[in-house]
């Protein structure tokens, strides 16, 4: 594998599993892989838990890690190619780009999307423009329109927990204050697309996903139709993707937050969230603080998807 960016890449997920099962159990077999190497993290946008098991994953590895906030203490960067920088923006991603890749072997890239353009977002400029220009083998740490380490730490999660060999798994929309990206819904449908589970997608109208990514996914309007003999509950917030709402906050109607009342629908479901969550937006605190939430082992995976990933780049370089 020389880019991470999707599902794809990944390929056999049998394979990716038992991948990931051997370096949950071996972290640090493998120390020797990455002696001398760097990895670069580029962070566009906040993050805590990508941060973190990046780095740890980067370390149990052996390898050397530089990690750069771009919107602190780094120069504002143009994406735009061929306008006029008599801006704010003092540097170009055409330099920077190749320069942050003169420094380190491995690049990782945070960079949502940005409400602004739909076409800039759904073709990934940013994350593209590091692929094409850096020379060094490019994952994402979150792109504009998927979040592949988290829905690999997702899929880990769910066959660490699964009682039943194809477990209902329930993507739900639940609301929240502002506007947040479609790429974690995506990427978790694009992943359990690639399973033999049952997945049902359920959301409010007018909070369709790109086709490209429901795939074959049933989607059900009715939220307790849609919760009836799940195995896994997974929230998540997303703003409209369809036009002309794009980037559009258009309810925040709290009957979507998870409550014990949904859940008891439910196979005795696990709650799952990628985190950060807003509590009593999203879901309830008795859910979240409840036996059934899994959304700790979830993110204590991170490190384990990304580990699996960083071997599998090192492996190839
Ligand atoms: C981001 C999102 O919804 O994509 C990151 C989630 C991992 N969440 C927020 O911005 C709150
Ligand atoms: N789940 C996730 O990616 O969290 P961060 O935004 O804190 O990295």
């Amino acid at each position: 594998m020389r880019h991470f960016t999707s599902v794809q890449e990944i390929g056999d997920l049998k394979q990716a599993l038992e991948n990931a099962r051997y370096v949950k159990q071996n972290p640090f077999a493998d120390q020797s892989l990455g002696h001398n190497k760097t990895l670069m993290l580029i962070f566009f946008n906040s993050s805590l838990r990508t941060r973190l098991s990046t780095q740890k994953a980067g370390m149990n590895l052996g390898m050397n890690v530089i990690v750069l906030d771009i919107n602190q203490g780094a120069w504002k960067l143009e994406t735009e190619q061929g306008v006029v920088m008599d801006g704010d923006k003092p540097e170009h991603i055409l330099e920077a780009i190749p320069v942050m890749g003169s420094y380190c072997d491995v690049i990782g890239v945070r960079s949502f999307a940005q409400f602004e353009n739909k076409e800039n977002d759904y073709n990934e400029l940013i994350l593209n423009q590091f692929i094409r220009y850096s020379g060094k083998p490019v994952f994402s740490m979150e792109a504009a329109t998927r979040h592949p380490l988290q829905s690999f730490a997702d899929l880990i999660t769910i066959e660490e927990y699964k009682k039943r060999e194809r477990p209902k798994v329930v993507l739900t929309w639940a609301p929240h204050p502002r506007a947040l990206p479609q790429a974690v819904p995506n990427s978790f449908a694009e992943w359990m697309n690639a399973t033999d589970y049952e997945f049902v997608i359920t959301h409010p109208e007018g909070y369709e996903l790109d086709p490209q990514f429901v795939g074959d996914a049933t989607v059900e309007y009715d939220k307790e139709k849609a919760y009836r003999d799940a195995d896994f509950i997974y929230a998540k917030n997303w703003a409209a993707y369809r036009d002309p709402h794009y980037g559009k906050v258009l309810s925040t109607d709290r009957t979507w937050t998870v409550d014990a009342a949904k859940m008891a629908l439910t196979n005795d479901a696990y709650f799952m969230h990628c985190l950060p969550v807003r509590r009593n937006m999203i879901v309830s605190d008795d859910v979240i603080d409840s036996a059934r939430s899994i959304v700790i082992p979830e993110a204590a995976n991170r490190v384990v998807s990304a580990q699996t990933v960083l071997k599998e780049i090192l492996l190839s370089i």
